[in-house]
């Protein structure tokens, strides 16, 4: 077993913590969470390189060793690093008494995702490499923007950690 860690930064007030896991050869196992992101879904990638000399900015692009076109993770055509969106919940309110009651959500996400292309050791391994969070969804290449096929057109980087190795 092969485990790895990022810990996402950011000068806007968004945080948290990305673990990987991998046995032997099968696929990797993402698990995480994220807190100060506004509600709605934010592109989530591993771009690549484990550079944040200038920020989230010098991540280079999404990791594509086979030089692929952007996309969706199920899809065949995709970069390695593209791993979809992660969703953070709207706040939830409730009326009693005539008063209106809201659970402030601070804009967390946590999530668990299965992947095959984002292996933890070998010649296209992830580790020094960086897990990106973006302040808009990630179209999966289907939106039809000139950034579609490249970004996801997720708008900036609002987050982001290397990924290291762990004990
Ligand atoms: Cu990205
Ligand atoms: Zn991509």
């Amino acid at each position: 077993m092969v485990k790895a860690v990022a810990v996402l930064s950011s000068n806007e007030g968004v945080s948290g913590t990305v673990f990987f896991s991998q046995e032997g050869n099968g696929p990797t196992t993402v698990t995480g969470n994220l807190s100060g992101l506004k509600p709605g879904l934010h592109g989530f990638h591993v771009h690549a390189l484990g550079d944040t000399t200038n920020g989230c900015m010098s991540t280079g692009p999404h990791f594509n060793p086979a030089g692929k076109e952007h996309g969706a993770p199920e899809d065949e055509n995709r970069h390695a690093g593209d791993l979809g969106n992660v969703i953070v919940g709207d706040d939830v309110c409730f009326y009693f008494l005539f008063f209106q009651f809201c659970l402030f959500d601070p804009g967390c996400a946590s999530f668990s995702i299965t992947d095959e292309q984002i292996p933890l050791t070998g010649p296209n391994s992830i580790i020094g490499r960086a897990v990106v969070v973006h302040a808009d969804p990630d179209d999966l290449g289907k939106g039809g923007h000139e950034l579609s096929k490249s970004t996801g057109n997720a708008g900036g980087r609002v987050a982001c950690g290397i990924i290291g190795l762990q004990g």
